[in-house]
């Protein structure tokens, strides 16, 4: 009798080991599949230390996550951009993320996305369309917020003026940034009459275009009080045209300038930018739980805004900002 309960006893433990056994494998396996993700990725360019960054931080967020990524730089061209996704749809990717250089011209390959059953996130900046469904969501900045605070910080600096002139360099055409920088930074100064935008011209997010762009103003404007830039990279080569024509940048002239790269806030500790509005490349981590919750076919939120801040003359912490990994 002994005998044969200890035999029922090992029976029902081998039992359940296995059973556990083969749970645990089932959702090793089951984990396995719902994290397993193959996401095409389609970057607008190299233009800049913040898109360096962006696309850094996406690689190593791809690699951290053990899950297979298709990376593709556009060089700054839509049509590139395009070619891109069509050959993610191609390929059969679990997910499309992609940071749209432009808002318009979307909708056909986003129809194509859709058709096959593909998710697409948008990542950093904003398309244009009439259909909502082509993208499950947004990740990335407020920019309409990023131009509000350059706004609230000339408001504080320029208190005492009573006229205020200003020149705008924007970055490229009919990007996302470039719109709702321009919008939130008038949306402020809509509450004074004391400031008057000169003129506003396009540096396409570009040192180069930046130094041009800088150069033509100051030949056309003697009299500027402020520059407002759309990023570090066009602020550095407007920097130069402003000392080249012995005028001192951040005393002659105020520079508020939008990004953070280390080189900008280096600038505004010596004194040559004013203020300098963060807005984060860093988005690879989100960006990838993002792609693995829509691969288990989960909803995300529609917009998924990133944390920034902004850095200025009159903070008494600058000494304490911390290496920039940009
Ligand atoms: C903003 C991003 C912009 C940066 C520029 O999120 O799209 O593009 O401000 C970059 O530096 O070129």
């Amino acid at each position: 009798m002994r005998a044969f309960l200890l035999f029922l006893l090992i029976g029902i433990l081998a039992f359940c080991l296995t059973a556990c056994t083969t749970k645990q494998q089932e959702s090793d396996q089951s984990r396995t599949e719902e994290d397993t993700l193959l996401l095409g990725f389609s970057q607008l360019g190299s233009e800049s230390g913040w898109r360096i960054g962006n696309s850094k931080s996406i690689q190593d967020a791809a690699e951290k996550a053990g899950i297979q990524l298709m990376f593709d730089n556009a060089e700054q061209k839509q049509e590139k951009q395009i070619k891109a996704l069509r050959s993610f749809i191609a390929y059969k990717v679990d997910v499309i993320a992609f940071s749209p250089i432009v808002e318009d011209g979307w909708d056909n390959v986003l129809a194509e996305a859709k058709s096959a059953g593909i998710p697409v996130l948008l990542v950093d900046r904003y398309i244009r369309t009439e259909d909502d469904s082509l993208y499950a969501g947004h990740v990335g900045s407020d920019f309409m917020e990023e131009g509000r605070k350059a706004g609230q910080y000339l408001m504080e600096k320029t208190a005492g003026m009573d006229k205020v002139k200003i020149v705008e360099i924007t970055g490229t055409e009919d990007s996302t940034p470039m719109r709702h920088r321009s919008e939130g930074f008038r949306e402020i100064l809509a509450n004074s009459e004391r400031y008057t935008i000169l003129q506003s011209i396009s540096g396409d997010f570009l040192r180069s275009k930046g130094w041009e762009c800088m150069v033509t103003l100051l030949n056309e404007y003697k009299d500027i009080d402020v520059l407002y830039s759309h990023n570090d990279q066009m602020t550095y080569g407007a920097i130069e045209a402003i000392e080249a024509v012995n005028l001192k940048p951040g005393v002659d002239i105020v520079i508020i300038s939008v990004d953070g790269e280390q080189a900008a806030i280096d600038l505004l500790k010596e004194g040559k930018i004013n203020c300098v509005v963060e807005c984060t490349p860093l988005l690879g981590e989100e960006v990838i739980q993002l792609a693995l919750r829509m691969k288990r076919n989960e909803t995300i939120p529609r917009y998924n805004y990133s944390e920034e801040r902004m850095f200025t003359e009159f903070d008494d912490d600058l000494d304490r900002i911390g290496p920039r990994s940009y």
